[in-house]
Order: structure tokens, then C-alpha cells, then sequence
């Protein structure tokens, strides 16, 4: 069906929603095949969500075929799944084609993006509240626009959909809700919710009715007295059973199951919505991955992939040499430690093969549990194992980690119970983006007390931090990055670390360094630097433990070396050089600290962490030249002392 490459794609056509409504009925499945393989073309080569996107292909097309952004908005959970709202509302072409990459299209929506994304968001399960909220404006405003709110099935296994589910009827009477149902979140989705949808999608009466509705739906031309058609509809097709749905218990009107990937059974479904004079729910069945084979048989490895073959499938192979991961590595040790004491567990939001987790989920499963996107839940029901004397590991990104915050206050730390955070993607998740960094864990975690919080400078380091901590009577919180850790070797016997205690790894009398985690390398780098270049002795510390801070060690080296320096890889805000200088300050001891750490910014999307770091003024050469400036401006300040 493609067209040959000297005819103009239909998608090369649109500039905007009004051209997909321009289109012939008979055009879409062509713009349709058309886009399947630029979302194919083009995450093969920058990596990206292409197993969502993949999947609601026609679902897209109908919702603008229906309604008419920006005017009527449409709020995509996680929206991961909106490359194909970006590519059909102008933004195709070159800044498509640089998705994820530094000036090209985020990979989320973004409202600093287009006008036609109505809500930014990165995290699971904000749609339908911030449609509610928007649904509800409207009508305090008097303003007829439609709002749509499009989650996936694992958004309905986060507390805040719930909580939102709760109050659509008594906030407004006109929102569309679209449940896309495709049986997975990154891994199957879990859980009763879970169970119930695929109950419904497979259940021989609701498949009945769903031919029913079809056909009965199409039977008519759009827009004619939908509501009454649908009343009669429910009279005729057994009303009982479509008032026991789930959601028809919350007040909304339930319609499916609705085969996403019918564009006319869509349409006519989305048309009827749109008349109701009540909030509805389209229950729309997808197939992740659709027209990718290799992506419907792994959805798991396709909901964000990294670059691929688009012929095979195959992954882009990792440079050859390229030290494990920090997930891998940390996956290895908990599942060993787990084989060791069944009091250990793992507990996952969801995410069992980002985290690492899987190896467990394979080897132990009665010691893993995957508790669906719901971070408050993960930390409060390891707080509860925790008090029945388990050593429960909440492995969570630093990112998803912030929605627990209270739990993590209220529950974990003011009980002083002893779980393990490891708080995975701690620092730039460059491709992702602001939504996804975790920039911000040792700023809200260094003001809770009972928190032991630290990164280690290797992965060899990360399975003693995680020895370490399943040892602790209280909390422990481990942050480490996204990807490679350094290739160190890892010790057969892990070791306890002394809590709060740095480590020396170089003596230096003009300047010492306190690093932290991925920055220490980069800070062992710098010294060498200065050494060379400019003839300072410069020390550097492994900081370990940002809580406790090993004052003393900072406070002896304080007192004889004239600039010290922080290296963070985390806002400077609250962070750990803000640690050091408390410190410092409580002590009242003048000496002078420069911090290198994130400015107080929301850090865009890149190509690459060096990429987005040069373009903060992080870069090592940048790095060393404001370090370089402050010890010369000391050193002139002192001379006119001396005169
Ligand atoms: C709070 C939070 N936790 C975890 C994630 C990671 N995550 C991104 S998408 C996703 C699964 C989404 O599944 P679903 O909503 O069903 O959409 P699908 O990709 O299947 O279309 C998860 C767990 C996240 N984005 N936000």
C-alpha cells in the first residue's frame, strides 16, 4: 500500500487536523499504514515508545477526525503514546524526525510544544484528573469545547485515575474518557482491574454486544439522535449486564469493547460520545505494536525500545566492551541476596526489567512483587512487610519515587522501618527528558529524619551500599544512574559500609573535591587536570553518605585546605553541596565551597547526558575552568590581605 517515493505521502499532506478530516474515508487506512512506518523509521534509529504508538494508530486518526484541537483537548496518560497526535498536528518532518534529540520533538507531549497539547505529562495516571479539571473549567467558563482523556489500561491501576474515577459525576457532566486496552504496561499489566478488563474484552457476551453495538452504531449515519438510538440500543441488548460494568458504577457511560483498530466502528463510537449529555467511558481494544511483528510478539522490550533493526527487530547491539548496567548489576546482587535470606523481597511499580528486578521475578517469584504503577502503595506495603521483620527493596526510578513522598515521610522513615529505596535513574534520563530526570531525590529525602541516604561511585560499590542498607535498622535510600556503570570488578563478598563515613581517594592541599556517585570519576579526572595544568594539589573524596555526612572528615579538611569543591550530579538546590555547606555554616568555618551540581531549571531533553550537560555549563572543560577561577580569585583576594 505504500506509495512510491516520487509521490507526496498522504502524511507528508498534513499540516494539521484539518487536513485528516479533509481526507476521504476510503484514504485513512493508507495514512494510517503511512505513519506505522515513520513511527517505525524513525524509533528504529533514535529509540522511543514505539509499541504505544504502534497501537493507536487508527485511534488517533479518529479522535481528530472527530474532534478539533486545539479547541477540544485531548490529555494523553503518560503520553508516551502521542507521536501520532504529534505527527498529525504539524509536527512532521525534520523535527519528527530528530524525536528524542537535542531541537527535536520531545518524546512526550509537551504544552511548550504545541498548542495541540493540552497538558504535558510523563508520569502515569495524571489524564483524567487534569481532564476533569479541565472538563470542569469549562463549564464554570460557560465554554462548550470537548475534553478527552486517553489512558492506557495501567493507568487504571494508579491510585490518582481512581481518585479521579471517584469524582467525575459530581464534577461535570461532559468528559470522554477513552480506555485503551491493550493488556500491558511496559511488562503484562497486573492486578484485579487488570483481570476485570480482560474479563469483559473476552467474555463471549460482552464480545456479542460488542458486535451488537457495531453494527448497530453503524447502522445509523453519524450524529442522527445518538441518544436515543443508545437508549433504545441499551433496551435491546440486555441492560442488566451493562449496568454491572465497573465504570457504570462510578456514573459513567460505559461503550464497548470497540476494536481499535476499526477506524469506522471509532468514529461512529467517538461521534456518539461526543452528543452524550453524561460522562462516558469508550473501552477501544488495541494491539501494541501493530505492524511491527517482532513488537507485537515482545511488547515488553518494545514499549520504549532502544535503536533497532526495523527489518528483524534486533537491538542495536551496545558497543562491544561496554560495562553492565547499574539496573543489571543491582538486579544480580538483590536476586543473590534474596537466594540468601527469603526475608529479603523486591517490589516493583511496574517496572520489573527497567529496575532489574526480572532476574528476581524469574528466579524467586514468591520473594518479587510487581504492584502495578502505584508508588504509594509499593512503599506503604513495604512498610507494612517491613514491620513483620522483612527487608523489603522498593527498587523505583528517583522520578516515580517523588509520588511516594508522603509515605516515604509518614509512614517508612517516621516509623524508622528498615526498607531499601534504590532509586534507579538517579541524574538525566537524557532522552526522556524533564519528566524523567531524577534530579530532585537527596533535596526532598536529606530533610526527612531516620534517612540514611547514598550513591556509590561504582556498581561494585552499589551491592555494598545494598548490603549496607539491608543491614540498617531503619531506612535506606540508593540512588544511582540510568545505563553503563564503569566496569569496575565486582568483589566476591560485599562489605558493610561504616555509615556516614567518605572515602580519601586522594590527598590534595590546595583544593579537595567531595564527590558524589557518578561524579567522582569525573572529579579524580579534574584533580589530574589541575595537577597537571595548573601545578594544585588537589584531594578528592568519595562522599558516600550525603546523610549522614561524614562532618568530621569534612571539617578536618576544611580547616586546612583553602577551597573546597562539590560535585553532584542533582540540583544544587537542597542537594548535597547544600549538605556540605550546612554543614560547614553550622560549624562556623569560612571556608570557601564551589558547588558544581543542575541549575534551578526543569533540564530540557537531549541527545546525550555530555550534550545536555555542556549545555548547562557542565561540561569538564567548563567545569574546570570555574573551578580554576575561584582558586585564582581566592588567591588574589589573599594577596591583598597580605599587602
Ligand atoms: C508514576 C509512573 N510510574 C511508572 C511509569 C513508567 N511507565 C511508563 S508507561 C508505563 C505503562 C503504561 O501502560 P498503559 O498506560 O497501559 O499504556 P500503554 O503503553 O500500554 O499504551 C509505565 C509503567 C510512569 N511513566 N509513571
Amino acid at each position: 500500500m505504500s506509495t512510491s517515493p516520487s509521490e507526496p505521502t498522504l502524511l507528508s499532506r498534513i499540516a494539521g487536523p484539518a487536513d485528516v478530516k479533509a481526507l476521504a474515508p476510503g484514504q485513512l487506512p493508507q495514512l494510517a499504514q503511512e505513519i506505522r512506518e515513520e513511527l517505525i523509521e524513525v524509533t528504529a534509529r533514535n529509540g522511543g515508545h514505539v509499541g504505544p504508538n504502534l497501537g493507536v494508530v487508527e485511534l488517533t486518526i479518529a479522535l481528530h477526525r472527530v474532534f478539533s484541537t486545539p479547541d477540544d483537548q485531548f490529555v494523553f496518560d503518560v503520553s508516551h503514546q502521542g507521536y501520532v497526535h504529534k505527527l498529525l498536528t504539524g509536527r512532521q518532518g525534520e523535527f519528527f524526525q530528530k524525536l528524542r534529540k537535542s531541537g527535536g520533538a520531545s518524546g512526550f507531549l509537551a504544552r511548550n510544544e504545541s498548542p495541540h497539547d493540552s497538558f504535558g505529562a510523563g508520569h502515569a495516571g495524571t489524564a483524567l484528573s487534569a481532564a476533569l479539571g479541565m472538563a470542569t473549567a469549562r463549564d464554570l467558563r460557560n465554554s462548550h469545547e470537548h475534553v478527552v482523556a486517553i489512558c492506557g489500561d495501567a493507568a487504571f491501576t494508579c491510585g490518582i485515575t481512581l481518585e479521579a474515577l471517584n469524582n467525575v459525576v459530581s464534577s461535570t457532566k461532559r468528559l470522554i474518557v477513552i480506555l485503551n486496552d491493550n493488556e500491558w504496561s511496559i511488562a503484562k499489566n497486573v492486578g484485579a482491574i487488570a483481570g476485570y478488563l480482560n474479563r469483559i474484552s473476552t467474555s463471549k457476551t460482552y464480545n456479542r454486544m460488542h458486535h451488537d453495538i457495531e453494527a448497530f452504531f453503524t447502522s445509523f449515519p453519524t450524529g442522527v439522535e445518538m441518544n436515543r438510538m443508545y437508549h433504545k440500543w441499551k433496551r435491546e441488548t440486555k441492560d442488566f449486564i451493562v449496568e454491572s460494568s465497573l465504570f457504570e458504577k462510578f456514573g459513567l457511560r460505559y461503550l464497548g469493547p470497540v476494536d481499535g483498530h476499526n477506524l469506522d466502528a471509532l468514529v461512529k463510537n467517538l461521534e456518539f460520545a461526543k452528543q452524550c449529555d453524561v460522562p462516558v467511558l469508550i473501552h477501544v481494544l488495541t494491539k501494541k505494536g501493530k505492524g511491527l511483528d517482532a513488537a507485537v510478539s515482545s511488547p515488553e522490550k518494545f514499549h520504549g525500545a532502544s535503536p533497532f533493526d526495523p527489518e528483524t527487530g534486533e537491538s542495536v547491539r551496545p558497543i562491544p566492551g561496554t560495562p553492565p548496567n547499574y539496573q543489571d548489576v543491582f538486579g544480580a546482587a538483590l536476586a543473590r541476596f534474596a537466594r540468601q535470606d527469603p526475608k529479603v523481597l523486591g517490589i516493583t511499580g511496574a517496572m520489573p526489567g527497567g529496575t532489574g528486578l526480572s532476574l528476581l521475578a524469574k528466579e524467586l517469584p514468591q520473594q518479587f512483587f510487581d504492584v502495578g504503577i502505584a508508588e504509594e502503595h509499593a512503599v506503604l506495603f513495604a512498610a507494612g512487610l517491613a514491620t513483620k521483620g522483612f527487608r523489603p527493596v522498593c527498587a523505583i526510578y528517583s522520578t516515580f519515587l517523588q509520588r511516594a513522598y508522603d509515605q516515604i515521610i509518614h509512614d517508612v522513615c517516621l516509623q524508622n522501618l528498615p526498607v531499601t529505596f534504590c532509586m534507579d535513574r538517579a541524574g538525566l534520563s537524557a532522552n526522556d527528558g524533564p519528566t524523567h530526570h531524577g534530579l530532585f531525590d537527596l533535596s526532598y529525602l536529606r530533610c526527612v529524619p531516620n534517612a540514611v541516604v547514598m550513591q556509590p561511585k561504582d556498581e561494585d560499590e552499589l551491592v555494598d551500599m545494598l548490603h549496607t542498607s539491608l543491614h540498617l535498622p531503619g531506612p535506606g535510600f540508593i540512588r544511582y544512574p540510568r545505563g553503563a556503570g564503569t566496569g569496575a570488578a565486582i568483589k566476591s563478598d560485599p562489605v558493610l559500609l561504616p555509615v556516614g563515613q567518605a572515602e580519601v581517594l586522594r590527598v590534595g592541599t590546595n583544593i579537595v573535591i567531595w564527590a558524589l556517585g557518578n561524579m567522582v570519576p569525573e572529579a579524580l579526572k579534574l584533580a589530574a587536570q589541575l595537577e597537571r595544568d595548573e601545578h594544585l594539589s588537589v584531594g578528592v573524596v568519595n562522599a558516600r553518605f550525603v546523610k549522614p555526612l561524614d562532618r568530621n572528615l569534612l571539617l578536618s579538611q576544611a580547616a586546612v585546605v583553602p577551597l573546597l569543591v562539590t560535585m553532584e550530579d542533582h540540583v544544587l538546590a537542597g542537594g548535597f553541596g547544600s549538605a556540605v555547606l550546612e554543614a560547614l555554616q553550622e560549624a562556623h568555618c569560612p571556608t570557601p565551597v564551589e558547588r558544581i551540581g543542575w541549575p534551578d531549571k526543569f533540564v530540557e531533553h537531549g541527545s546525550s547526558v555530555d550534550y545536555l550537560r555542556a549545555g548547562h555549563g557542565l561540561a569538564p572543560d567548563e567545569i574546570a575552568r570555574r573551578v580554576i577561577a575561584r582558586w585564582r580569585d581566592l588567591q588574589s583576594e589573599k594577596a591583598t590581605v597580605d599587602l
